[in-house]
């Protein structure tokens, strides 16, 4: 642990006098910083305030030599990026695992206690504050970068709109380690919310939805001075990388030393014991919830011995010694006003129930999926009906049941014989639950979502082309196939809503780009039905172009271990389609250049590795690769990465949140491996 001053009195060439004057006014200011903002204890008055800071301000103004990196005044922003750069997390950034019940927070518990042998364990607990997670570096005190958590292996830099936020330290307090990595949650207060909306309505902004997107949307600003206007909050609930630190005993001790260092730790914080402990927690802070002054979606328990922590260590992507348990996702009542009918890029039509506009968590909903007719079945839904609706996941919004006790006019909801957008005859095939539009190109509804396709980060990635300009290109009859994106001009695109000359220059560049593609991403662009971005590299892979794929028979296509029966088949019927041949020679003939992959050098792979030659299925996700980064690493070893769990599968690789694939590899006992497993089979075989 080591103090401040030595460092700056040696990068300083202004008089030791006035060195000492700006440290002081630094330190004072700060200090009043901190009583206001995190103690909410002033101690001195406005008037006072802005006279020092005044003072502080003049003082930089004529001495360009004081280092002013960490002074209170850099916290009114002034850097604009163009856009933020990428960092890897030191330490993986952890999520937590969910639960929901009782029973999951016993079950929490009982596995705590087998993996321990101890009974009555400690808890601390602390409110789940929903806004956006954040970790700040402090090396040698002071404040040196902060990231967002992004997936949780890497964030974005948002260091300037960080130092911003008034109640996180610059510098921090009392004695600090050589290196500290805080991390905690960002939100803005309820009341500092209203008002944030308040002030935008006045001046016909936009206003937020609600306070976290409030806050996600204020952290990732180019614009620090704007992210500084915010009334952005950071409460502190652990740490990651650090140097010289040594650990305290306890979690609650962990947290009275960020509170020591000068964060805000969020006031409701406890010890609990045991299951019990736990329980009351839950009983006593739902009760308390609305009259705290952030929001919260939930309590999160934590093993209160750091030893213990580390004995029982992590599952995938979250510790097996702390759990969100999860407040119910909030229930409102509407009512279905209509409901229209989707239609997607294979023509299948979804209904979408119309509702009275109502907020749920905090956002306005008017649309909620309703999946499609057995599902309207099932949940005996009709139009006019008033209905609960909540977001699934918190997100996607949904109608969970009818209320029938209110039920008056009763109208069927009912699947239209003909597309609404193009009036082709609907067809529904025997045991699927899905209808479809027959229009194919002929229907702009699903040309739209086929262009939207084509253009994908996935496919042919054309950086710029929007769900709205595709949709006034459809529209206005300028595009009607894939092909025409390739002749589109300056002109025509400035003549689009929301475009400008720099940004239709952009496009063009971007459209102009994308020309050169990967057989495999072509393949997934061109929308085959059922062929999603895996086959697509499988197909590319085991036939090394697009003829030898056009060429291939149902034996050959199936003889590919991620090509299934019905794929083939739909394979085969794609390109006996005269349409679709036509559309591909189009694109060939408009400059756009495939570029076949190299047959994968397999002499090269040492077979000597556990993957070699097996049939892998990878599920969920990780810390440390994307799931593509995972397939890529574990075919250049030789295995098979196929989608789907059956008899065949030699591996299912269980990544965080691995659902319905895990369940049948159990079910079929296949071999099933973790994050960490991998990690280390991956580190053991020298991979
Ligand atoms: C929130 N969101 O308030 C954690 N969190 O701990 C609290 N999140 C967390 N703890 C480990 N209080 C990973 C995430």
């Amino acid at each position: 642990m080591k103090k401040l001053a030595q460092d700056i009195i040696k990068q300083s060439s202004s008089s030791p006098e006035i060195y000492q004057h700006h440290q002081k006014l630094c330190q004072k200011i700060d200090r009043y910083n901190y009583y206001y903002y995190t103690l909410d204890n002033p101690l001195v008055s406005d008037a006072q305030y802005d006279a020092l800071y005044q003072q502080l301000v003049e003082l930089e103004k004529t001495h360009h030599d004081l280092d002013t990196s960490n002074s209170p005044t850099t916290r009114v922003g002034g850097d604009v990026l163009s856009k933020f750069n990428v960092i890897n997390h030191k330490v993986p950034m952890l999520s937590l695992s969910n639960g929901f019940t009782e029973e999951e927070v016993k079950a929490f518990y009982k596995r705590l206690y087998e993996l321990t042998g101890q009974e009555n364990l400690l808890f601390e607990c602390e409110p789940k504050l929903d806004g956006l997670a954040i970790s700040i570096h402090y090396e040698r005190g002071k404040l040196s970068y902060a990231v967002t958590r992004g997936d949780g292996a890497q964030g974005e830099e948002v260091t300037a709109n960080v130092r911003t936020i008034r109640n996180v330290p610059l510098v921090l307090q009392g004695d600090y380690p050589e290196y500290i990595e805080i991390r905690g949650e960002v939100i803005i207060n309820k009341q500092d919310f209203l008002m944030l909306n308040k002030r935008a309505e006045k001046r016909q902004e936009k206003v937020f939805a609600n306070p976290r997107n409030a806050a996600a949307g204020s952290i990732r600003q180019l614009d620090s001075r704007i992210a500084a206007k915010r009334p952005l909050r950071m409460y502190g609930y652990g740490i990651g990388a650090n140097q010289g630190f040594i650990l305290p005993r306890t979690q609650f001790e962990l947290m009275q030393q960020i509170k020591a260092w000068g964060f805000q730790i969020a006031d409701e914080i406890e010890t609990v014991k045991g299951v019990d402990g736990l329980l009351g927690y839950y009983q006593k802070m739902a009760h308390l919830r609305a009259d705290l002054s952030y929001d919260i979606d939930g309590l999160v328990y934590k093993l209160n011995e750091i030893a213990l922590q580390d004995e029982v260590g992590f599952i995938a992507r979250a510790p097996r010694w702390a759990l969100a348990h999860k407040f119910p996702a909030e229930e409102v009542e509407s009512e279905i006003v209509n409901v229209d009918f989707q239609i997607g890029r294979t023509g299948a039509i979804t209904p979408v129930a119309r509702l009275k506009p109502v907020a749920v968590g905090g956002v306005m909903v008017s649309n909620a999926t309703l999946h499609n007719m057995d599902e309207i079945k099932r949940k005996d839904i009709y139009i006019h009906d008033r209905v609960i609706v909540r977001r699934a996941g918190d997100v996607i919004p949904e109608v969970v049941r009818p209320l029938v006790q209110y039920r008056t006019v009763a109208q069927k909801i009912e699947m239209p014989k003909h597309c609404p957008v193009c009036h082709s005859v609907i067809e529904v095939l025997k045991d699927q639950a899905v209808a479809r539009c027959t229009g194919d190109w002929f229907c702009k509804g699903q040309t739209k979502e086929r262009i939207k396709h084509f253009a994908s980060r996935k496919a042919m990635d054309i950086d710029g082309l929007g769900d709205k300009i595709v949709e006034q290109l459809v529209e206005r009859d300028i595009v009607k196939l894939p092909h025409d994106l390739y002749h589109l001009s300056l002109p025509v695109l400035m003549q689009l809503e929301r475009m400008g000359r720099k940004s239709s220059i952009n496009l063009l560049q971007a459209i102009e780009q994308s020309k050169n593609v990967s057989l495999a991403r072509f393949i997934f662009a061109i929308g085959i039905r059922d062929i999603g971005e895996v086959s697509a590299k499988s197909l590319a892979e085991n036939f090394g172009s697009l003829s030898a794929i056009q060429k291939a028979d149902y034996n050959a296509l199936i003889d590919i271990h991620d090509i299934g029966e019905v794929m083939a088949y739909n394979i085969i019927h794609f390109w006996q389609n005269h349409e679709n041949r036509q559309m591909i020679d189009k694109l060939l003939a408009s400059g756009v250049n495939i570029i076949n992959p190299e047959k994968p050098k397999v002499h090269e792979i040492n077979v000597d590795n556990p993957f070699y030659q097996k049939t892998v299925v990878i599920t969920g996700s990780f810390v440390d690769y994307t799931r593509d980064e995972l397939k890529e690493k574990l075919s250049s070893l030789g295995a098979k990465c196929v989608n789907s769990v059956s008899k065949k599968t030699d591996m299912v690789i269980a990544g965080e949140k691995a659902g319905s694939k895990l369940q049948k590899a159990q079910a079929l006992g296949v071999f099933i491996i973790d994050e960490s497993n991998l990690l280390t089979m991956l580190k053991e075989f020298d991979l």
